[in-house]
């Protein structure tokens, strides 16, 4: 059981097993987690506190490449300021290391009110990732079925992993990881609030729910997965009940109350009170916000060629495509939407307040793999026997609750109108490349978007690289800045005619080591901006005025990421994507297979001066490049 590592997709090297979970935003007492799992999350260390003076220093060093040098001095003096003996900066520090020794992680709760719950704008495109699977061999409505019916056998059995205890703990660098996210991912749902969201898990209630909802012509329904016994619906069981659910999904036609969640937060919050109202309605939300997970059986997107698939693909997990595509046949809501077209087009789409990209990513692989296995060697429970057809979950449409649908239309097509969205599979190498000549494959990458921005803008830009924190216990994400120094010594001389090749690949080294270098301090909670974060919230929480070095306009700088970057990789060849976090940035998410890379661009249109397919280019230009100056060094022909 605590056996020997093997390596996974994740990067991340795995063994052992364990059970139940203390609760993301409201931990439950540790009476009630019994067991490894405690054990094991006991085991981990906590999230330490960076000491302030290496965070300032740090600070200044990753301005210095994107802003001006008059805004520099006079954030060297706030930060001189900050810093003092006996100053505001120490007092936060201590009551941050105070936070921390009474805290299990001192960061986690805040940065998931902060980052999401908080977070007002829709949850779709500015929150919510998408994730594309390869195209599956079917085009109609019974292949679309049976497929499904595996997923969910597939779901199920990762379930069975985390309730029998058998869910390989990760490793990242030779360290154990926080597993906490895999018990938040299933059974949950975010519910909007006027001022603020929460998140509810009922995976831990007394009575888990055995039911997942699934939305077919905007419409849904309550599918009971688990025979009386206990045991899982067997595939052939659940095409059975996935068939009565699509007929009766057809017979009728209704509003598509769904599309409710992707409005603005505040707005939402304002329009769940409406809903609410109504007892049917009530009874319908609760079944889905209960459900293990949702299903959406999709009618088929627009096609497009086979060079545009990929990104016609990305745009139905991210929003669906609008109000007469299928953004009202989700619930965005719902930590976990798996996403099955008619046409073969499959993927999921995840509310991220609960869990980062890496769980799902491991959950949506075992799926896969799971799909892939003849029928016959799986076992199978019992015979097919009647089972009571699935619930229809039925709405109640008061005036007022249309006005809110016809809003969410409205905005939602805004939205899916603006959004630009560009899949490239750059197939000329893939991790492999960068480690022949001994480089850290993702620096590599990120250096290459270094390049890529710059050849487009001239300069360079505050960027965002997600790095993972589950090292620590209930560990999220810190920012790895990518660009750096060195990245924008390396950007600047690159195309420079009088720089020697030699020259070039010198400086290249330097700007993937000091990436390699920035993951490094990132992954051991030793980054700035989750710190810089914490400073600013006990600022708020001890009542004191926000300090001037957060009013600097130079902070709001640093933070308005023009590149919001992720890596997440998977075995599955699968790409992930995201929305821009700023109206005139890119996001981009890509996954390093190991002979080629799948990238998702992502851009807003009402931006000109942004183009995911001009960016997506520059990025295969500069890999290309990269590549280029390597060979052509002597140094690889040693
Ligand atoms: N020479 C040769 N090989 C090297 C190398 C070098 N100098 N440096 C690294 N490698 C190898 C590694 O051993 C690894 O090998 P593998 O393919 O056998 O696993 C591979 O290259 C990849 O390493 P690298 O590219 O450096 O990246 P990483 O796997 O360490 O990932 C992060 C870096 C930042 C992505 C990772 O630390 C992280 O935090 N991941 C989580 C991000 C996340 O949560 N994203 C989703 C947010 S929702
Ligand atoms: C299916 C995986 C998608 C990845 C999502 C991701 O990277 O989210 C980042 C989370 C974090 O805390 O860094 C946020 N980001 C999309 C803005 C990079």
């Amino acid at each position: 059981m605590w056996g020997v590592c093997s390596r996974t997709a994740v990067g991340m090297a795995k063994t052992c097993l364990f059970k139940r979970p203390c609760h993301l935003v409201k931990p439950v007492s540790a009476t009630r987690v019994a067991g490894r799992y405690l054990s094991h999350q006991r085991g981990l260390p906590a999230l330490p506190v960076p000491p302030l003076q290496q965070t300032c220093e740090r600070y200044l060093n990753a301005l210095e490449p994107i802003v001006e040098a008059d805004e520099l001095t006079r954030t060297e003096e706030l930060v001189q300021d900050f810093q003092r003996p006996g100053g505001v900066g120490e007092r936060l520090q201590r009551g941050l290391e105070k936070r921390a020794s009474m805290t299990e992680n001192w960061l986690s709760q805040w940065w998931v009110q902060v980052a999401y719950l908080d977070f007002r704008m829709p949850v779709v495109v500015h929150s919510s990732p998408g994730l594309v699977l390869p195209q599956m061999d079917f085009r109609d409505q019974q292949g679309q079925i049976r497929f499904a019916a595996k997923l969910i056998s597939g779901v199920l059995d990762f379930k069975a992993m985390i309730d029998n205890e058998t869910l390989p703990v990760e490793f990242l660098g030779g360290q154990p990881l926080c597993m906490n996210q895999y018990y938040e991912v299933l059974s949950s749902c975010r519910i909007p609030g006027l001022k603020r969201d929460s998140v509810v898990n009922h995976a831990k209630s007394s009575l888990p729910p055995k039911h997942i909802t699934v939305v077919n012509n905007f419409q849904f329904f309550e599918l009971n997965v688990y025979n009386s016994d206990g045991s899982p619906l067997s595939s052939d069981q659940l095409c059975i009940q996935l068939e009565r659910i699509c007929s009766a999904a057809q017979e009728t036609s209704a509003e598509p109350v769904g599309i409710l969640t992707t409005l603005h937060r505040d707005i939402w919050g304002k329009a769940y009170l409406n809903l609410m109202k109504d007892e049917t309605n009530r009874d319908s939300v609760t079944a889905i916000q209960r459900s293990i997970f949702t299903l959406c059986l999709d009618r088929a997107g627009p096609h497009g060629s086979e060079e545009t698939y990929r990104s016609c693909a990305a745009i139905q997990m991210l929003h669906g495509g609008g109000s007469p595509g299928n953004s009202g046949n989700r619930w965005f809501d719902k930590t976990l939407q798996f996403i099955v077209a008619e046409d073969g087009t499959c993927g999921a789409n995840y509310e991220h307040a609960p869990a980062e990209g890496p769980p799902i990513v491991a959950l949506i692989d075992h799926v896969v793999e799971y799909t892939r296995k003849p029928e016959a060697g799986r076992p199978e429970a019992g015979q097919p026997v009647t089972l009571p057809p699935p619930r229809r979950l039925n709405f109640n449409i008061s005036p007022e609750v249309q006005k809110d649908i016809d809003e969410a239309e409205r905005s939602v097509n805004r939205l899916a109108q603006d959004l630009e969205m560009k899949v490239k599979v750059f197939q000329h190498f893939g991790k492999n490349l960068p480690k022949t000549f001994k480089m850290s494959p993702d620096a590599f990458i990120q250096i290459a978007l270094q390049l890529a921005y710059y050849r487009k803008y001239q300069r360079c830009c505050a960027t965002y690289e997600s790095a993972s924190l589950r090292m620590y216990r209930l560990g999220r994400t810190d920012t790895i800045r990518s660009a750096s120094n060195a990245s924008a010594a390396f950007v600047k001389a690159f195309d420079d005619p009088n720089k020697q090749n030699s020259e070039k690949v010198d400086l290249m080294e330097k700007a993937v080591k000091a990436h390699r270098w920035y993951t490094n301090i990132a992954i051991s909670g030793q980054a700035i901006d989750r710190h810089l974060l914490g400073l600013k919230m006990q600022a708020m929480e001890e009542k004191l005025s926000v300090p001037a070095l957060f009013r600097d306009p130079t902070y709001s700088k640093a933070l308005h990421y023009h590149l919001s970057t992720s890596q997440v990789p998977s075995k599955t060849d699968c790409v992930m994507c995201f929305g821009p976090v700023v109206p005139d940035g890119y996001g981009v998410c890509y996954n390093p297979m190991e002979d080629h890379i799948n990238f998702a661009v992502s851009s807003f249109s009402m931006c000109s001066e942004t183009n995911a397919v001009d960016l997506a280019q520059a990025v295969e230009d500069a890999l290309l490049d990269m590549r280029r100056v390597l060979e052509q060094s002597p140094k690889s022909k040693l």
